[in-house]
């Protein structure tokens, strides 16, 4: 966090400078006005001491008291005007050094680490967690800066000047009006040893809030599907009441520290009236240019006293909020490439696994021992049960995720070797569930080729078979889409993402269950175009229905994350064994159904 002020160092001293001169400001605010009162009491009552000039400064001779007062009115007018056109400097560079600077540049920064980060970070943490860090705690990290880091220069600066004007009014004085220090900065310490666990569970306690709205939101059709309003609206007045009872708390405490620290101020103000009223009365300090100056003094300088705690929460804060921040930070990059990295400009195809175990929890395997190797152009067809491991084994081709043991090549060179964007350049990537972004038809689909013509993606739609339900909006490709493409049924959703994925033309296509949400027919004009679309291509498809799988060059068969069966659908379907076994289950149910999907 300090190198984070540090790279800021100049905007930041530019707010210090600013607030120096409004410092000396008041200070040169206050010195006029108790030499103002020694010159009016001077005046006024005859006999009482002669006035102190500041700087060694003497009104000319001719100058009356009144024209003396008057000139210092006129000075603390302009001290006061001058006084208002810095702060308002002042507000407007803090404004744009850290609310346009440190915070927009922070929050890029996290943003720019989120898009590298391995899958294994967003499985462990909630999308509700995620967004808080980004919104949220970067403003706990930027109050560093202009919360703790500016404001601990001023005090110190402050209390330095304050201290030493005060000495030269009086030692005893000053000595006898801060006997109640060493408390202040104890009580200030514990306070702060106190609430900084509060701060922490008041973030994991916000996150649990945003989460349950998240989900709330993200599951609304589940929610209402089943009635569950009220119990949702229990939840999260539960996750809200949560987040008070725990703010009170520490609320509490800030009002129970803020007044004790007031009243221990209260007690100097006392001390000085006692102690300086009769320092004044003996003809030991003047009035104006001591007593009053000197009272205006302890009072900023208490005032500066209570700011400490107020920064003391601040650092409290600020670490927190920097505790998840630079969690996203420090994150290690599991995944990225390697320094010596092997350029791929375009993959021959020849995918080969040897040994690979993986899992998600290493101590919960999902794939084992898996060796396999896939001719550049196959067609591969991955079947297995719900849970069998289908799509954790697809995941392993881009590197979503690293096997745990074993190896998988890409043209005979171990993946971790590739550059990781040439990698994933060259595999193209249906998912299981389809996203879409919230931008147009044609945008989604060159997603991964933004420079694309329209002629290309009208050519990767049409493969898809998208390009018919396309052309029926008014505005064809330049439909826009809503969030997640709500506005598209879950077919058509799925054949844009089948398009995104084939613009692209990678040398290896992954497909998870494309058809697995459409009818038949259109089922079977999705595969007779993909046809053509694998041709040349290696091709892992998991799929479950005969149609496909008898297209397919050869057929894995995968259960509870083991290979037990390999071979082409007649292979598989001469020998007894789990293909067979569901394939007659399947040919039994639907053999009308195939038929009719094609005549219908
Ligand atoms: N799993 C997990 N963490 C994840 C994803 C999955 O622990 N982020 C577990 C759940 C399953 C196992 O891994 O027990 C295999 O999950 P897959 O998604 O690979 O299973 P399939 O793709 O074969 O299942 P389906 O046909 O339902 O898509
Ligand atoms: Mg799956």
């Amino acid at each position: 966090m300090l190198a984070l002020a540090w790279s800021h160092r100049r905007g930041c001293l530019q707010i210090i400078a600013l607030q120096g001169v409004l410092l000396a400001l008041s200070v040169a605010g206050l010195t006029l006005l108790g030499t103002a009162i020694d010159v009016i009491r001077q005046a006024a009552v005859p006999g009482s001491p002669p006035a102190v000039f500041p700087l060694g400064w003497r009104p000319p001779a001719e100058w009356t008291p009144w024209r003396i007062a008057m000139s210092a009115a006129l000075g603390v007018l302009v001290v006061g005007l001058v006084r208002a056109l810095f702060a308002y400097l002042l507000a407007v560079v803090v404004a744009r050094v850290v609310q346009m600077g440190i915070v927009v540049q922070l929050r890029s920064r996290v943003y720019d680490k989120l898009q590298r980060l391995g899958f294994r970070f967003f499985d462990n943490h909630t999308t509700g967690s995620i967004i808080n860090r980004v919104t949220g705690d970067v403003q706990a990290v930027r109050s560093f800066v202009d919360g703790v880091v500016i404001p601990v220069i001023m005090v110190l600066l402050s209390l330095t000047l304050y201290f030493v004007y005060m000495v030269r009014l009086h030692v005893g004085l000053t000595l006898a009006c801060l006997l109640t220090m060493p408390l202040t900065w104890y009580l200030s310490m514990r306070f702060s040893r106190k609430v900084r666990p509060a701060y922490e569970r008041n973030r994991d306690l916000v996150d649990k809030m945003v989460l349950t709205l998240t989900e709330n939101v993200r599951g609304v059709h589940v929610v209402k599907g089943f009635g569950r309003e009220p119990e949702e609206i229990a939840k999260f007045e539960r996750a809200s009441g949560a987040v008070r009872t725990q703010q009170h708390w520490i609320f509490s405490q800030v009002s129970l520290f803020t007044p004790t620290v007031e009243m221990l101020s209260a007690l100097n103000q006392g001390v000085l009236l006692g102690y300086g009223g009769w320092l004044v009365i003996q003809g030991e300090l003047p009035l104006g240019s001591g007593l009053i100056v000197f009272s205006g003094l302890l009072q900023q300088f208490s005032a500066q006293v209570t700011r400490v705690a107020g920064i003391i929460n601040s650092v409290q804060q600020s670490l927190t909020g920097a505790r998840r921040v630079f969690e996203i930070m420090d994150a290690p990059l599991e995944i990225a490439s390697p320094v010596d990295a092997v350029r791929l400009e375009r993959a021959k195809g020849e995918l080969r696994f040897e040994h690979v175990s993986f899992g998600y929890d290493a101590a919960k395997p999902v794939l084992h021992d898996l060796s396999l190797t896939i001719e550049p152009g196959q067609v591969v067809a991955l079947v297995g049960a719900t849970g069998a491991g289908k799509t954790s084994l697809l995941s392993l081709i881009p590197r979503f995720y690293d096997p745990t043991s074993g190896r998988i090549k890409l043209d005979g060179v171990d993946l971790k070797r590739y550059d990781l964007d040439d990698l994933r350049r060259n595999v193209g990537v249906v998912f299981q569930e389809s996203f879409l972004f919230s931008d147009t038809i044609a945008a989604n689909i060159a997603f991964g080729r933004p420079d694309a013509t329209p002629e290309q993606i009208k050519r990767a739609a049409k493969i898809a078979a998208a390009d018919e339900f396309i052309r029926e909006y008014p505005e064809g490709y330049q439909t826009m889409l809503r969030e997640g493409g709500s506005n598209l049924s879950g077919g058509q959703r799925q054949r844009l993402s089948l398009a995104r994925a084939l613009l692209a033309e990678p040398p290896i296509l992954l497909m998870d269950d494309p058809t697995a949400a459409v009818d038949p027919r259109t089922e079977h004009e999705i595969l007779d175009a993909m046809e053509s679309a694998m041709a040349g291509r290696t091709t892992i498809v998991v799929a479950h229905r005969l149609s496909m799988l008898r297209r397919a060059d050869l057929i894995v068969v995968l259960q509870d994350g083991a290979i037990v069966d390999v071979g082409t659908h007649e292979e598989l379907m001469r020998r007894p064994g789990p293909y067979r076994h569901a394939a007659r289950i399947q040919v039994d149910f639907s053999a009308p159904d195939e038929r009719l999907g094609v005549s219908a």
